[in-house]
């Protein structure tokens, strides 16, 4: 009886998948028949057992719980997101971060900001970096240096001292210079950048797949990845409506000292006298942006509750 070799799925395509086995080797092999039957489908990202089929041929016999999943890029146990936020064209959308870092936060994924082409416009690059660090989050600047690259070489050392063993990727709004990072970082991925039409792009997209690479070859040590995922928009990410407003307030980092010291114990933090989160927007701890951000996902939490109590 061949042995049973553990792994991690890197690459997916059309129902093969690539694992790097923990011994070094890579391995490309399908799913076990039962998956399909049970509606289980591997992701990128799954620590998975390989054993064998009747006919010899190496299958994907077991995969281990997920700490995490996404369904768009489709990629399980991811560790850590950097948000790219561009400071001018396009403006970054703060909202649309902030749902996007909430929904990270919920699902055990550390947000790090990265704020880009800082050069054209510093000012507002300058105020989304105090905006997130006054929160709390690790926030760093990347700056073109030439045509294609941009420097980046304290997200690098970042990187390769503190992520080496996890998994991590990129997210932001289309045109935000996610290629443009990766490729400035790791140069041997050789990743298309520059902006594409809506109508392109959108083609393109759907025929490229998500793929981990190993932190050993793009920063030499480590056992964790780095995910290129083409086309990973802020709006691709897992939906929203997974989670129930009464779990928002836990997503906003700066909250957490005040929770617990408003007047009413179920204060939601929009609109209540008393509140210790109101007050410390009012005296400029809490960044307003960021509770303005909180308000609207909160509304829109709030409508989904209302709605599935109709049903
Ligand atoms: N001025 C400036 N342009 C940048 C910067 N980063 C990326 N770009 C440009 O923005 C465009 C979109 O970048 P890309 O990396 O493809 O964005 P993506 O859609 O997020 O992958 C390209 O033309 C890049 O050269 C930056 O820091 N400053
Ligand atoms: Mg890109
Ligand atoms: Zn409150």
């Amino acid at each position: 009886m061949p042995e049973i070799l553990m792994g991690r799925i890197v690459k997916g395509v059309g129902g093969l998948y690539d694992i790097a086995l923990d011994s070094g080797d890579t391995v490309s092999c399908r799913a076990k028949g039962s998956f399909r039957h049970d509606d289980v489908k591997p992701y990128v990202g799954d620590i998975v057992s390989v054993g064998y089929d009747d006919a010899g041929n190496p299958v994907i016999a077991e995969i281990k719980e997920r700490k995490n999943s996404l369904i768009r890029p489709p990629l399980a146990n991811l560790d850590v997101i950097f948000v790219v936020l561009s400071a001018k064209n396009p403006t970054a959308d703060l909202l649309t971060a902030d749902k996007l870092i909430a929904i990270a936060e919920h699902n055990g994924i550390e947000p790090i900001i990265v704020i880009s082409k800082g050069d054209l416009d510093t000012d507002n690059a300058e105020k989304i970096r105090k905006t997130y660090e006054k929160c709390g989050f690790t926030v760093f600047e990347s700056a073109m240096c030439d045509e294609n690259s941009v420097k980046c070489d304290r997200i690098y050392d970042f990187i390769k001292e503190n992520l080496s063993d996890k998994i991590s990727a990129f997210a932001g709004a289309s045109g935000a210079g996610k290629s443009t990072l990766m490729n400035s970082l790791f140069p041997s991925l050789g990743i298309a950048t520059g902006e594409v039409s809506q109508k392109i792009g959108r083609g393109r997209h759907t025929t490229r797949h998500v793929e981990l690479f190993p932190m050993s070859t793009l920063v030499g040590t480590g056992s964790g990845f780095f995910a290129d995922t083409p086309g990973f928009t802020m709006l691709d990410f897992v939906r929203f409506d997974f989670f129930d407003k009464e779990d928002l307030p836990a997503t906003f980092r700066e909250f957490s000292e005040h929770i617990g010291k408003c007047k009413y114990t179920k204060c939601t933090h929009t609109r209540e006298e008393g509140c210790s989160v109101l007050e410390a927007v009012k005296n400029k701890s809490i960044p307003k942006s960021r509770h303005e951000s909180y308000i609207d996902l909160f509304n829109v939490l709030k409508e989904k509750h209302k709605w599935d109590k109709k049903q």
